[in-house]
């Protein structure tokens, strides 16, 4: 039998948009969801703050797991799966997906042979599992190789690469069973007036005033006001129930995030707690649910946008802003979603986790 901690599992180490993830494949780790979440903790060397007897990064953005499998369903190509590796605690977590990470999927799903690359340009059609939706990635395959070099740019990654577009259909109520779960553009938890969306990511939206900031503080800063945090956190739990989530102590949904009015010409201006730490940008789901909640007469986020002339919405954030191209028929309903996104392929070996303790 083998050993894992000798003989290694393949991996593969990705840059998902702006975070970073181990790619494996499902055939290589254990089917059984509570061992192979064990495996995982090892793998990243969780719990620990810095998680320094392992692969991950020390930041939850650089502490997550995507696992590939051949498509069960036909109008996919690839089944992805997403997970959450807690950095402090002993938890592993599929109760959110990640677009962030979504952009990787494309990419590795053919360096990894489940998809065969086409001319040029090849299309992965990815079935989330986390959400049960498909997204469509473009993957850069010129000559029939995966290529990570290309001209486009996104905010909070240095550099220009191959572009990854990402097109999101039937995202609404992704995991709250509808985009208001609650039935209303705005509630009242706690004395605070917040808007309970999900168009991909639960996200519970709060004016960034309503807690006395500005909105344009930096991530450090807000991760050090230990008081705020706290009151996000009894919020976030608050809220849970209402967004059909139950109990949420364990799980990192909702993501709370503090709205402001734009400040560098886009739509809107964000600061994202996942759900404990602020995001050193925004995540591309959040980013979504953001950009509809705009959309929405009536939300907290309405009031505040500058909604834009055509379907670019820039979703601003501690380090740029994350473009959401938005489709609206002529009623205002949205039609379709999608992003632009980079990925590339950062390390690719076997991972030794730590023996079980
Ligand atoms: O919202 C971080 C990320 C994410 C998730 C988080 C994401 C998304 O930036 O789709 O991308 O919200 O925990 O990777």
């Amino acid at each position: 039998m083998s050993d894992p901690a000798s003989d290694g599992i393949p991996c593969l180490w990705m840059r998902g948009g702006t975070s970073k993830a181990a790619v494996f494949l499902a055939s290589d780790l254990p089917a059984e969801p509570t061992e192979r979440n064990a495996l995982l903790l090892r793998v990243m060397g969780s719990p620990d703050p810095s998680q320094v007897d392992g692969i991950g990064g020390g930041d939850p953005l650089a502490s997550k797991v995507a696992i590939l499998s051949p498509s069960t369903r036909a109008d996919a190509d690839v089944d992805y799966l997403f997970l959450q590796v807690f950095v402090d605690q002993p938890v592993v977590t599929d109760a959110q997906g990640c677009g962030n990470i979504l952009a990787a999927v494309g990419p590795a799903a053919i360096e990894r042979g489940l998809v065969p690359a086409g001319d040029d340009v090849t299309p992965v059609r990815i079935h989330m599992l986390n959400t049960g939706e498909v997204s469509l990635a473009q993957v850069s395959t010129p000559g029939g190789r995966v290529s990570y070099q290309g001209d486009a740019r996104i905010d909070g990654v240095p550099g220009r690469h191959a572009p990854i577009p990402l097109l999101f259909q039937n995202t609404e109520g992704s995991m709250c069973g509808a985009l208001l779960p609650t039935g209303r553009a705005r509630d009242v938890i706690d004395g605070i007036e917040c808007t309970l969306i999900d168009n991909g990511m639960p996200v519970v939206i709060l004016r960034a005033s309503d807690f006395d900031l500005t909105g344009r503080e930096t991530r450090e800063t807000l991760d050090g006001n230990m008081m705020l945090k706290a009151r996000l956190e009894r919020l976030r739990r608050a809220v849970g129930p209402f967004m059909n989530l139950g109990d949420v102590r364990d799980k990192s949904v909702p993501k709370m995030t503090l709205v402001s009015p734009p400040g560098t010409g886009g739509t809107i201006n964000t600061r994202s707690f996942i759900p404990h730490r602020c995001h050193a940008s925004i995540g591309v789901f959040a980013a979504v649910s953001v950009a509809t909640a705009c959309t929405l007469t009536n939300s907290v986020a309405a009031e505040l946008a500058q909604l834009p002339e055509d379907e670019r919405f820039l979703v601003e954030h501690p380090t740029g802003a994350t473009e959401v191209l938005v489709r609206r028929n002529s009623l205002g309903g949205i039609e379709g979603i999608g992003t632009l996104r980079t990925a590339r392929k950062l390390f690719d070996g076997q991972v030794y986790p730590a023996p079980p303790a």
